[in-house]
């Protein structure tokens, strides 16, 4: 193992000191051989005036064995090997040192430093991996410039690939060739990337916002060729949406995309040549489904925008990761909003607002979750053992909606001067999420002292929400209170006071529309009907003035910060806001808390063995979602879903899976049986006929079509609903119908017609045992199966781990089958008998030796177990011991020793 046995003290976020050695230039030699490379690291280095004198340079290694080391070209034998890597003694203050030293990509299988995939070599370096390529001092506070030589066999490895130009190519003896490659820009060794091998590219040549001329490149494997369009044409669109809404201009002459199936995450942004999981580029109509095409779009776009946000300017340390990664997403997520606004033709606003909707869905499911358990965090932590752990939701998800808080006070232009002058002031540097938030504040003449907290602060914030209409004073007051409920201890202790909240607020009147917003002290009503309240203390009142009649509040519009709102709704008022809301997310809002509000009900009565009712108002208000036609099809499909069993689980007092599930089955076949009618319509009036396109719109009619078909198999009577299935999976020209159809076959009670749904499972497997993607799919529909007392999910989770096409060692593959179960099956995986429990043991125990970033994110989905019922509870903490008692790796360490603690 690479990791050492001995728990591993934390690092602190103030610990931090300047490095006390900088590193110019780097000039890298790669003689590359699966068993054994051979790197040969010159470095200009020189002390760092801004730092503590230290005589030794310590430089981290990891997996290397030494070869030599040479100073100004003298063999020197002052090097000491350390746990850590090594230490040069004595060094002078500034000279050019070498290094060579061996590693075996064939052998590393943690997808971490420089590894082997298919027979091909690709590297991955950020956060720690490049001190398993070469002795460096691995910390991004250390900006170089970058030469690398790449040797290798010409017929093995045709394409030799790196960061930055192309400047010299040519043979070698014995059949082997090389490639020079220089990266004009300083940058962290965590962007580091090389890739060598047979691989293929798609190619474009376009023209910048400047006139220069930019050289794009998607590269795969010769038998993916035909899945890349998507992706260049994602690429060139992240290209032209960064030029135009933030005037940033991609600064290289070349770039590069590369997929590989073997990869620990979605992608990474090395300069100039980014490495994406193959789940990330490649797709075609047949292969990949409309979620797949929309996650391509996001994902290219997330690492292109990384050129600026990233690594233009880079993380001063790894505590700081939020302040490329919340700003991020950020921009991918305002990228694909923007996207979507720009295909709707017309309906943009409901475009936005449907993606602004499923960025919160996630947020909520499963950041909410993290900040309320063992791991909960800061978006700039305080400290880790693993950096690797900390790639989480609360740094990239809540750090995305802290980013998106200053645009909602200043507005996009406010927002956009901030970004300019973080720009002028931090280009090629290495800084803070204080100096982010330091650019925001001066370029809007604003103190943003109290907006730190959102940094500092764990937990999510909860806002009780108070009002009183005074009819004879036309007032109506609105008190707002700010606390964190019962957080979770790893949060209260970073608790501290009182957070700037812009609290987005509309009042409705009686016919629906909104009434306009005056403030008390106010000359006049502000234009727009929506305000953005600025709520600093702990308690505070608005108090709006000629307010015509008692309204209704509809309360924190579009999700202008991420907390969790308590206002005790009546159900009509919900109703009432559900079908008048003119903020779209507020109407989809308003549906889920109607929903969540009904299956708790239920939950509670089934986890008491009562019997369940569904009252006939609930159906009536998704009735009128469901058949109104002004609505466009995603929004319909978004509010009809009914909120998840996992963020359900999160919402009751003591997690209960099982209850949950039976309520939330009871809720679908009711909402099926009273408006089979209504399903079938929409079923019908929804079909994308023509060549498939990805556009949110088709993609709308589409995931509604599918959902009529999902709430039409809970019919006692599916035999029409199978037909029409199986007559979709066999005609689908996309995937997106063709797994539709497959779930809903899986998901209809047994028509006594034998084993229809087997046979389809089987078509799906036979049609593409050549796309592992699709193959990946295959596994996550059987393991994300309901199951019965007589087929429990874990048999057939357990056969598959048997089945050919199983590999442990492909992240993409395990997840599909293990993290699926484990992770989105709560009913099947919480199964009473402890089952789960000791097959999630098992496979993080496996998967500690073979890779620990994916073990350790397995080893988070017990993490709440102190949040179910007893019985579960007992279960799931013997099988936390088992792992912690057997697992090696730092990354799982971390995780079951918090969880435990
Ligand atoms: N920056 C990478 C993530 C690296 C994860 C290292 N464990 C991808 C991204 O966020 O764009
Ligand atoms: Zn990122």
């Amino acid at each position: 193992m690479q990791n050492s046995t001995a728990p591993s003290p934390p690092i602190r976020r103030t610990d931090y000191t300047p490095p006390p050695f900088l590193i110019d230039t780097v000039a890298l030699e790669f003689d590359l051989v699966p068993e054994r490379t051979l790197v040969k690291n010159t470095m200009r280095v020189h002390r760092n005036p801004d730092a503590a004198r230290a005589p030794h340079l310590e430089l981290f290694g990891e997996q290397l064995e030494f070869a030599n080391a040479a100073i100004d070209g003298v063999p020197c034998s002052a090097v000491r090997l350390v746990q850590h890597g090594l230490t040069v003694e004595n060094v002078p203050d500034s000279f050019e040192l070498t290094i060579s030293s061996l590693c075996k990509p064939v052998e590393n299988t943690t997808l971490s430093g420089l590894y082997v995939s298919g027979s091909n070599f690709f590297t991955q370096c950020e956060a720690e991996g490049f001190r398993r390529i070469t002795y460096f001092l691995d910390r991004p506070d250390v900006m170089s410039t970058y030469s690398v030589t790449l040797r290798a066999d010409k017929a093995a490895y045709p394409v030799l690939l790196s960061n930055g130009n192309l400047l010299e190519e040519g043979d070698l003896p014995d059949g082997r060739h090389f490639a020079r490659w220089e990266d004009p820009f300083c940058k962290p060794c965590y962007l580091f990337a090389l890739v060598a091998g047979k691989l293929v590219c798609i190619e474009e040549r376009v023209k910048s916002g400047s006139g220069a001329e930019k050289l794009l490149q998607v590269w795969v494997e010769p038998h993916d060729l035909g899945k890349t369009r998507h992706a260049m044409d994602s690429l060139i669109h992240s290209i032209r949406w960064d030029e135009e809404r933030f005037g940033l201009e991609l600064d290289l002459d070349r770039f590069m995309i590369v997929a590989v199936s073997d990869f620990n995450m979605g992608a990474m942004e090395n300069k100039g040549l980014n490495i994406f999981n193959t789940k990330y580029v490649l797709a075609n109509p047949e292969t990949a489904s409309d979620t797949d095409f929309a996650n391509i779009e996001a994902v290219v776009g997330h690492e292109y925008f990384h050129n600026w946000t990233g690594n233009r300017v880079t993380c001063r340390d790894w505590f700081q990761l939020s302040l490329k990664e919340g700003l991020t997403v950020f921009r991918d997520e305002e990228f694909s909003a923007d996207r979507a606004y720009g295909q709707s033709n017309g309906s943009g606003e409901a475009a936005r607002a449907t993606k602004r909707i499923k960025d919160v869905l996630a947020l909520r499911q499963m950041q909410f979750a993290e900040d309320a358990g063992p791991m909960a965090h800061p978006v700039r932590p305080e400290s880790y053992v693993e950096i690797n752990n900390f790639y989480t939701m609360t740094v990239y998800k809540k750090g995305s909606e802290v980013v998106r808080m200053y645009q909602t006070l200043f507005g996009r232009d406010g927002f956009r001067k901030g970004m300019d002058l973080y720009f002028k002031r931090h280009d090629g540097q290495a800084v803070t999420c204080d100096d982010f938030r330091h650019a925001m504040a001066d370029a809007n003449g604003r103190d943003l002292a109290q907006f730190e907290r959102w940094y500092s602060q764990a937990g999510t914030p909860r806002v009780a929400v108070k009002t009183a209409y005074d009819s004879a004073a036309r007032s109506y007051r609105v008190t707002l209170t700010q606390g964190y409920g019962d957080a979770a201890p790893a949060a209260r202790e970073t608790q501290k006071g009182a957070l700037l909240i812009p609290f987005a607020i509309g009042l409705i009147g009686k016919d629906g529309a909104d009434l306009p917003l005056r403030l008390e002290g106010e000359a006049s009503a502000a234009s727009g009907t929506t305000r953005v309240l600025e709520f600093t203390e702990t308690d505070q009142t608005f108090t709006f003035v000629d307010v015509a009649e008692k309204p209704l509040p509809s309360l924190l519009r579009n999700f202008s910060a991420p907390v969790i709102v308590e206002f005790d709704y009546m159900a009509d008022e919900l109703a009432f806001l559900l079908a008048h809301d003119s903020d779209p997310f507020n109407r989809w809002e308003a549906g889920q808390r109607l929903a969540t509000r009904e299956l708790l009900a239920l939950a509670g009565r089934a986890a008491s063995g009562a019997s369940l009712q569904l009252d006939d108002s609930i159906v009536a208000a998704f009735s009128r979602v469901l058949t109104d036609e002004s609505l466009s099809p995603a929004f319909r499909e978004l509010t009809l879903i009914l909120p998840s069993e996992a963020y359900m689980a999160d919402q009751m007092s003591e997690s209960n899976p099982a209850a949950v599930h039976a309520a939330r089955q009871f809720m679908r076949k009711r909402l099926a049986t009273a408006l089979r009618d209504e399903w079938l319509a929409v079923y019908e009036q929804h079909h994308t006929p023509g060549e498939y396109e990805a556009t949110p719109k088709a993609s709308g009619h589409r995931a509604l079509k599918n959902l009529a078909l999902s709430y039409l198999a809970e019919l006692d009577d599916p035999a029409h609903v199978v037909s029409r299935a199986s007559k979709q999976y066999a005609s689908a020209n996309n995937m997106t119908d063709r797994a539709g159809a497959l779930l809903a076959m899986l998901n209809a009670p047994d028509s006594g017609r034998g084993n229809q749904a087997q046979e389809v499972l089987d078509d799906f497997y036979r049609r593409f045992e050549q796309e592992p993607l699709v193959i990946d799919m295959w596994f996550a529909l059987q393991a994300l199966r309901r199951g019965s007392a007589k087929r429990p999910v874990i048999g057939i989770v357990r056969e598959l781990m048997a089945h050919p096409a199983f590999n442990l060692k492909n992240p993409n593959r395990a997840s599909s089958l293990i993290f699926a179960f484990c992770m989105a099956n709560p009913a099947q995986f919480h199964c009473e008998d402890g089952s789960g429990y000791a097959f999630w043991a098992e496979q993080v125990i496996a998967l500690d030796s073979i890779n620990p970033q994916v073990a350790a994110r397995l080893a988070r989905s017990l993490e709440m177990w102190r949040r179910f019922t007893p019985a579960l509870r007992e279960g799931m903490r013997t099988m936390l011991e088992t792992v912690a008692a057997r697992v090696k790796s730092r990354d799982v360490q971390e995780i079951v020793t918090k969880a435990l603690a």
